[in-house]
């Protein structure tokens, strides 16, 4: 199956739009579960929540009473998605343990084989400008949490876009849905398989402030700007990553000289888009180790944070 463009894809091959709808489209849970039949149906549960969550939007846009345990303002939506995802996962029976950066420690949610890393509203500052956000996941297979991102099962990703998308990776590759179609409008459908990063890279991201970068993510940037690399910064992990997986390149929230362990969650954001980023043949480190080997130390841990091209990883950590 690896590679393959699912029929609804814009396809370069000359084939008429009335011809690609007729040919048969690859549901999420059928590829999912060709992988793993309980992995199917764990995804297929967390993909089935996104037209809720699409339909809450317009609705929940307030900063809530609470902070998470980082000290940030939260909002209602993500306290209200916090809830949807774990108790859709307690529902499934298929999952033992949650962590999420929303709660700050782990869940017990029943007896199942997974357990589960999440951050349910990833980006939240761009709901007010209605910019790009999404939720990240992680999966280990009977692993108790925090545990170490080289033991993921699975990870992926929403995004809700212009479009609906969802990303997921195994060790073996990286597959992209997107929801809606005539058939069956809240399913997603495989749009590409086997996703690897593109070889030469053409964007790059930096988080914080560049007064604040330590030199050696300054010089780096310079050498990227030189070589004329686009510069694409959106204030949402997932979609900025998401964007790097498509075009190649390099995105990093890194150490910064008053931040030394960076901004990024390790367990919700950083290993699980580590774990996708490897899978689609690139690479994930902290400036001092691989991000999938960091020890798991708490839940509420934070990296230095650089994904991307396998090539332009080797070259930053080169300047160390
Ligand atoms: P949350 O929305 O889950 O708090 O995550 C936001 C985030 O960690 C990441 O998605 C962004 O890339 C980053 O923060 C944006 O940070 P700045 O506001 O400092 O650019």
């Amino acid at each position: 199956m690896e590679g393959r463009k699912n029929s609804r894809t814009t396809s370069r091959d000359g084939t008429s739009s009335t011809e690609k709808r007729r040919a048969p489209s690859v549901s999420l849970a059928q590829h999912a579960g060709g992988f793993d039949p309980d992995l199917g149906r764990l995804l297929e549960r967390v993909a089935g929540l996104a037209p809720r969550i699409r339909k809450e939007l317009p609705i929940r846009r307030d900063p809530a009473t609470t902070r998470n345990v980082y000290g940030e303002q939260q909002l209602e939506l993500d306290v209200w998605m916090n809830d949807l995802f774990v108790d859709a996962l307690r529902d499934s029976k298929l999952v033992a343990q949650v962590a999420s950066e929303e709660m700050g420690h782990v869940k017990e949610v029943g007896r199942g084989r997974f357990s589960v890393v999440l951050d349910p509203l990833d980006g939240s500052s761009n709901v007010k400008s209605n910019n790009i956000f999404g939720t990240i996941f992680g999966i280990f297979d009977r692993k108790a949490l925090p545990a170490r991102g080289t033991d993921l099962f699975a990870a992926g990703y929403l995004i809700y876009g212009p479009a609906t998308t969802f990303v997921y990776a195994t060790r073996t590759g990286v597959h992209e849905f997107v929801q809606g179609g005539d058939v069956h409008p809240d399913e997603f459908a495989l749009i590409e398989e086997g996703i690897r990063l593109p070889p030469k890279g053409k964007l790059y991201g930096i988080g914080g402030h560049r007064d604040k970068w330590t030199p050696e993510v300054k010089a780096f940037a310079g050498e990227l700007e030189r070589e004329l690399m686009n510069l694409r910064y959106g204030g949402s992990f997932v979609g900025d990553f998401n964007q790097i997986l498509h075009y190649g390149g390099f995105f990093a929230y890194p150490a910064q000289v008053d931040k030394p362990a960076g901004k990024y969650r390790l367990h919700f954001e950083s290993n699980p888009i580590a774990f996708i980023a490897e899978a689609a043949g690139g690479a994930g480190t902290t400036g001092t180790e691989r991000i999938l080997d960091v020890a798991a130390t708490g839940i509420d841990q934070t990296v230095p944070t650089y994904v991307g091209n396998r090539d332009l990883i080797e070259r930053f950590l080169s300047r160390f």
